[in-house]
């Protein structure tokens, strides 16, 4: 009854630690690309805390090494308590199963198992060095934390999110090609909200030569912030070098491929690993075509055209039974501000 007891206050401590771990995890500097974010917290075999540390971007130590590094020679018989599967791979840095080994931690309780092949293995490795580890514990909310990075790498691509702003008749402008605006300023707004979370802006030439996009995050007060994401312009046709998209406020490039899958290859290749597909409706319907968009963020003006460009060209469907039914994951209605009226944002997978 001892055991069992002990166990079970052992269960709940890790529990505790984990939740404590992915706080860490989501530190303020923790990057959202191209790496994860990681929280690791050592437990000396009392219980109590020995260190905590978290990752702070590629090329700086993985989250286990950061911890392992306050702790010393204190790890020793130490349980690591990691949000991430400990990495078994040398790319930016070592691999920390061997760390962990090294350092003489006993037990590790890691969360998501790494989804990235290249460094996979680090359970197994610990493991055969007679280190007791125990997976799964809040798996759930540690793939949460990084969705768009584990999809990413399950993928072996960027994930691509969709987004596009219509009438209530589906059209992106109206028949002379005018198009400022459709939706309205709180939906603009939380549009630069969304795109500061993705690494690349992706567009089609012919958004460029006929929208002018400048494809930059700003604030409220239309100030520069942060890392600004990469603009990517896809297409074959050469373009004017003074559109907007060419200006020195962040990076830019041409791919000149017509061929999502390409495209997707080149970023990835990168680093690149969440692109926010604003491109026009041939863009849109080719990657949609290419079943290569993982989310859809649309918003919907309370406007009506009848007429002009629509949203995404042609899918091929002929068929209401052939219709693409994305899942809604998430329906809010954007209240107006001065006088507009409100638009609805659609979150789906
Ligand atoms: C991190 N931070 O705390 C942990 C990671 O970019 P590299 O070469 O340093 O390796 C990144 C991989 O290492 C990543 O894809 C993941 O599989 C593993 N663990 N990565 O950036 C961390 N623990
Ligand atoms: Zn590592």
């Amino acid at each position: 009854a001892e055991a069992a007891t002990q166990t079970m206050s052992q269960r709940s401590l890790e529990r505790a630690t984990m939740r404590r771990a992915l706080e860490l995890a989501a530190s303020p500097d923790a990057p959202l690309w191209p790496n994860p974010r990681v929280g690791c917290v050592l437990l000396a075999p009392d219980g109590s805390i020995l260190a905590e540390g978290h990752h702070r971007g590629a090329g700086t130590p993985h989250a286990e090494a950061d911890a392992l590094a306050l702790a010393g020679s204190a790890a020793r018989g130490a349980t690591a308590v990691v949000t991430l599967e400990p990495c078994n791979h040398t790319g930016r840095t070592g691999p920390c199963s061997e760390a962990l080994i090294a350092a003489g931690v006993r037990r590790v309780v890691h969360a998501q198992a790494d989804p990235n092949p290249v460094a996979a293995g680090g359970a197994e490795r610990l493991r055969a060095a007679g280190v007791e580890v125990e997976g799964g514990l809040l798996a759930d909310e540690a793939r949460a934390l990084n969705a768009v990075w584990t999809r990413a790498t399950e993928l072996q691509r960027p994930f691509v999110t969709w987004k596009f702003a219509s009438t209530l008749d589906g059209r992106s402008a109206a028949a002379d090609g005018s198009s400022r605006w459709v939706s309205s300023t709180a939906a603009r707004r939380d549009t630069h909200r969304l795109r500061a979370l993705a690494d690349t802006m992706l567009v089609g030439t012919n958004t460029v030569a006929v929208d002018d996009p400048e494809l930059t995050v700003r604030d409220e007060r239309d100030r520069p912030v942060g890392v600004q994401p990469l603009r990517v312009v896809m297409g074959l046709r050469d373009l004017p070098t003074g559109k907007r998209v060419f200006n020195d406020r962040a990076e830019t490039l041409h791919l000149r491929t017509r061929d999502p899958h390409q495209a997707l290859k080149e970023l990835w290749v990168r680093d690149r690993r969440h692109v926010f597909l604003e491109g026009g409706p041939t863009l849109a319907a080719a990657f949609l075509r290419a079943g290569l968009v993982d989310e859809i963020v649309a918003y919907v003006a309370p406007m009506l055209l009848g007429s002009g460009r629509n949203a995404v060209a042609d899918l091929g469907i002929a068929t209401i039974g052939d219709a693409l039914r994305p899942t809604v994951a998430d329906v809010t209605v954007l209240p107006g501000v001065d006088g507009e009226e409100p638009n609805v944002r659609l979150t789906m997978t």
